[in-house]
This record gives structure tokens, C-alpha cells and sequence, in this order.
């Protein structure tokens, strides 16, 4: 993502998220499962997310990703080289899709220099206040980014770690972007940005993937997302 929560980063669960950049795989919301693995709610209730590679493996979404409207948009936008390096559907389901807390897509996708990554977001349905919309900090695409996270060394209690710090970002600072369904919003990569508990009866699906401009960038090899032999980054232009 270009979020991560802290349980998909546990001990455990580790390797199925480090692992699933180039692979389909379902991520649960917190709470959801007993300690025996039982469901506690309706199983189609209990999907947080899908990713992180349907840009590549999900026709569909392939598709989509890969339209002409997109392609028209990067060649707009001036992106020379741009790649796509994730994808996701989010469900922030009705009652308990969960918060995603402040923070900067960078953090989880560097590259130096800074400024090469351009979320795409499709809202699959009206996203408002009430179901969890996004929230965003204007101007704060130009102060850089305050933290990292990066693969941590073996032996560590996680897979990954942060590094520098996560401020205290004052709630008044965010504007709300609710969106009807089908609209598109544009991420910058070192924006901050949130959405909050849906606590609505509706839920707020979207699809969202990331794109790199490639041309002089490097993408670090501490992400904890890394292009595979069988899924190079592959290019949003076909
Ligand atoms: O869809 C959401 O609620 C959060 C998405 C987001 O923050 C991201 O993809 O970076």
C-alpha cells in the first residue's frame, strides 16, 4: 500500500504481506478472526483489502490500470517513463473498515529522488465523511517526508521498521475530498493524507494503484516492496 497497518506487519503475517507485490492476496480487517482462525463476522464482511498486484494478474484491473484514459493522463501529466509498482482494492467495510492513520505514500514506496510517485485512487463507490472518505493536509506535498519504512534486519520481532518520526498532525489541518463513484483523485507522494473508521451502513470500495516515473529515479532497495522476476514494475504505457 501505500499504507501499511501494524498487523500486516507482525510476526506471522509477515511473509504473506512482504510477498505479495507480485501476487493477488486478501488482507482481513483487525479483529475479525478468532484465535483459532474462526470468523467472527460474515467472512464477506471481513476483507480490509486485495493487493497488491491486480495491475498485472486481474484482468479487470489490468485493464483499467493499463486504459486509455490513464495512459492519456500520465502523457498529460508529463510523465516519461512511469511504472506501476502496486495495486489495491480497499473495502473499508460498513461498521468496521478500519482507520488508515495519517501519512505520506513515500514512506512506504522511497525513491531518490523524492517526487516520483503519483498514487491513482477510483472511488467504486460515493466515498463521503460518513463512509471514509479521504482526508488530505494542503501544501504538505512540499515539506518532504518524515519517515520511512524499511525491511528490517533478521531477527528483528517485525518484517519491517520505521525509521524518523511520526508527527502528531493536527486534525483541523485536513480537508475532507469526499468524491462520487467513478471519480478519480490523484495522490502526491509525499502528501499527507488519512481516511477514518467507516462507522456508516455503507461501505466505500475503491481501487487504487501507484505509479513510479522511472526516468532518472532510483526505487530504494529497502522497501519493503521490490520488483520480482516473474513481475518487473511493468510500464503504465503499452
Ligand atoms: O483508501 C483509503 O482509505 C486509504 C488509501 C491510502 O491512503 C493510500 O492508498 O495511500
Amino acid at each position: 500500500m501505500a499504507f501499511v497497518s501494524q498487523h500486516q506487519i507482525q510476526k506471522g503475517s509477515s511473509d504473506y504481506f512482504l510477498t505479495s507485490g507480485d501476487k493477488i492476496r486478501f488482507f482481513f480487517e483487525k479483529g475479525v478472526l478468532d484465535e483459532r482462525g474462526n470468523f467472527l463476522i460474515p467472512k464477506e464482511k471481513s476483507v480490509s483489502k486485495i493487493g497488491h498486484a491486480l495491475h498485472a494478474y486481474d484482468p479487470v484491473f489490468k485493464q483499467v490500470t493499463h486504459s486509455s484514459k490513464v495512459q492519456e493522463l500520465g502523457r498529460k501529466l508529463g510523465l516519461e517513463r512511469p511504472v506501476v509498482v502496486q495495486s489495491m482494492y480497499i473495502f473499508k467495510q460498513p461498521g468496521i473498515g478500519g482507520e488508515v492513520t495519517p501519512h505520506q505514500d513515500a514512506t512506504f514506496l522511497y525513491t531518490e529522488p523524492l517526487g516520483r510517485i503519483l498514487g491513482f485512487w477510483i472511488a467504486l463507490e460515493d466515498a463521503t465523511q460518513e463512509n471514509g472518505c479521504l482526508w488530505f493536509i494542503p501544501g504538505s506535498h512540499t515539506r518532504g517526508i518524515t519517515r520511512r519504512m524499511v525491511r528490517a534486519a533478521s531477527g528483528s520481532s517485525t518484517c519491517v521498521e520505521f525509521v524518523g518520526s511520526d508527527p502528531a498532525y493536527d486534525d483541523n489541518q485536513f480537508i475532507p475530498l469526499p468524491i462520487s463513484k467513478g471519480g478519480l483523485i490523484l495522490i502526491h507522494g509525499e502528501v499527507v493524507h488519512k481516511s477514518e473508521l467507516n462507522s456508516s451502513e455503507s461501505s466505500r470500495h475503491a481501487f487504487t494503484f501507484h505509479v513510479m516515473e522511472a526516468k532518472d529515479t532510483s526505487w530504494s532497495k529497502e522497501n519493503w516492496l521490490q520488483p520480482t522476476p516473474e513481475l518487473p514494475f511493468p510500464s503504465l504505457y503499452t
